[in-house]
């Protein structure tokens, strides 16, 4: 599959998003874990006592164009480079929630596929039923 699928309506990847001028040192970030495959960083916004995102190094606007387009040695190095960051941050123990937004009726905001680290604390439900159109 390519990055031109006809049924993909999205707008194609912005090189001036937030998290791509980060990769590119543009702006400061806190950094956690560093590797050829990702970075992981503390969310400026934190909604967990640990709130952390994990980014490619490559462009990718979400969750599905990095399983779509992204090789194989791409998926698992940044995998283990999240599982890796959960490590440093001692999330291991007491648990942690992995979280990636897509498009818009998740709320995604940054069009760089992230996936969000949260723990640090108990995160009750996934999902805020008053939230929820069901
Ligand atoms: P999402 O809604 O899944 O697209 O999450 C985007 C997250 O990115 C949100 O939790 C806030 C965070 N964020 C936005 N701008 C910046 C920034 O400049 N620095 C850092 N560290 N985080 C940012």
């Amino acid at each position: 599959m390519s990055k031109n699928m006809p049924n993909d309506t999205r707008s194609p990847y912005d090189p001036d998003n937030i998290f791509a001028k980060i990769l590119r040192g543009e702006i400061p970030c806190k950094e956690i874990y560093a590797d050829d495959y990702a970075l992981c960083f503390h969310d400026v916004n934190p909604q967990a006592p640990v709130h952390a995102l994990v980014i490619p190094r490559n462009a990718y606007r979400s969750f599905s164009d990095f399983t779509t387009d992204a090789s194989n040695e791409e998926i698992c190095g940044f995998f283990r480079a999240v599982k890796q960051s959960v490590q440093l941050l001692n999330l291991e123990e007491d648990g942690y929630r992995l979280l990636a937004n897509h498009g818009e009726h998740a709320g995604q905001e940054v069009d760089h596929f992230h996936v969000h680290i949260c723990g640090g604390g108990s995160l009750g439900k996934l999902i805020n039923k008053n939230n929820s159109s069901s």
